[in-house]
């Protein structure tokens, strides 16, 4: 499959070299293409354009200098800009998993569906990951 994978950043530099590696080693042999869609008010920018530069797959930034709609906006900016018929968006700040990411293609590509959503709230869910103890939605 095809699959543009959207990630909305706001100061995540610390975690871009750990997700492009974890994507990579998770869908190793697909066709795929990364999207950052950016907001940072830090050096985030230069460290996904030197990581996307030594990606074996293809990595694009968008930086916002005006951002609008917060992450919602740099969401829609990244379907915007996809170039796949199926798009995937995940957290930059490794809160979902890459290693999930081929059982939600596998899910796709039984055609019977227009959207496939990974939650917690779903059979097999958890809530480990969230901020804190206190959170558990
Ligand atoms: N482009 C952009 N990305 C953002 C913005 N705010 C947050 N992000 C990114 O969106 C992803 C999720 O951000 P979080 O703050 O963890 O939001 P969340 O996962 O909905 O909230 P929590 O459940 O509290 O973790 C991360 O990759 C952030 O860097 C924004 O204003 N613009
Ligand atoms: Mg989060």
């Amino acid at each position: 499959m095809e699959l543009s994978i959207i990630v909305p950043t706001f100061n995540e530099g610390p975690n871009v070299d750990e997700l492009l590696r974890r994507l990579g080693a998770a869908l190793a042999g697909r066709m795929f293409e990364v999207v950052f869609v950016d907001d940072s008010t830090d050096d985030t920018p230069s460290v996904i354009e030197t990581a996307g530069a030594r990606s074996p797959f293809p990595g694009r930034l968008i930086h916002r200098e005006a951002a609008t709609a917060g992450l919602g906006g740099a969401v829609v900016e990244g379907f915007r800009a996809a170039t796949s018929r199926w798009c995937l968006v995940m957290d930059g700040d490794l809160q979902h998993p890459p290693e999930d990411v081929p059982r939600m293609i596998t899910r796709a590509e039984r055609g019977d569906v227009d959207v496939v959503v990974a939650s917690r709230y779903a059979s097999g869910g958890t809530s480990t990951g969230l901020a804190d103890a206190t959170r558990t939605a």
